[in-house]
């Protein structure tokens, strides 16, 4: 995996609402192109190691319940910068401080519910994209 490369999740409350599309789309018109995608969903299990390093943060358990309570779309996304450009283009975690015409500005209704993940490092994007995929389903 190179540095150009990033880890995304729709998350239930964006696909529950059907923003799915509408958030793919932009994505897509950003520049992004999709390496790798799919619709899933997170056990209990699966959610506690993916966020094992909020652990100990008093949302912990919320966040567990919220992200396998339905299912998500997972993918890898390719572009120059990619890190650091979707972090820009989902804005911030709140999406009251999300900056106007970001996709959580858009579509998250809480800070706990926020319609998206993004990869906050390469080391992580790399750690991330093969929780979800293997290197056969990467494109
Ligand atoms: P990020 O998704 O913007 O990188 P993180 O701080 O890594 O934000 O938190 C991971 C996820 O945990 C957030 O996207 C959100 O779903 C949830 N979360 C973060 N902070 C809070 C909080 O203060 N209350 C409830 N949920 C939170
Ligand atoms: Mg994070």
């Amino acid at each position: 995996m190179i540095s150009n490369r990033t880890f995304t999740m729709i998350k239930p409350d964006a696909v529950e609402k059907g923003y799915t599309g509408a958030i793919l789309n932009k994505i897509n018109a950003s520049g992004f192109r999709i390496v790798s995608m799919k619709m899933t969903q997170l056990s209990r299990r699966d959610a506690e190691l993916f966020y094992a390093i909020h652990k100990d943060r008093p949302f912990f358990g919320d966040l567990v319940a919220f992200m396998s309570r339905g299912p998500i779309v997972a993918a890898v996304l390719e572009k120059d910068n990619a890190v650091n450009d979707f972090r820009t283009l989902i804005g911030s975690t709140n999406p009251e401080e999300a900056a106007v015409g970001t996709i959580r500005k858009l579509y998250a209704s809480s800070v706990g519910e926020n319609a998206v993940h993004g990869s906050d490092s390469d080391e992580n994007a790399v750690i991330e994209s093969q929780f979800h995929f293997s290197g056969r389903e990467m494109f």
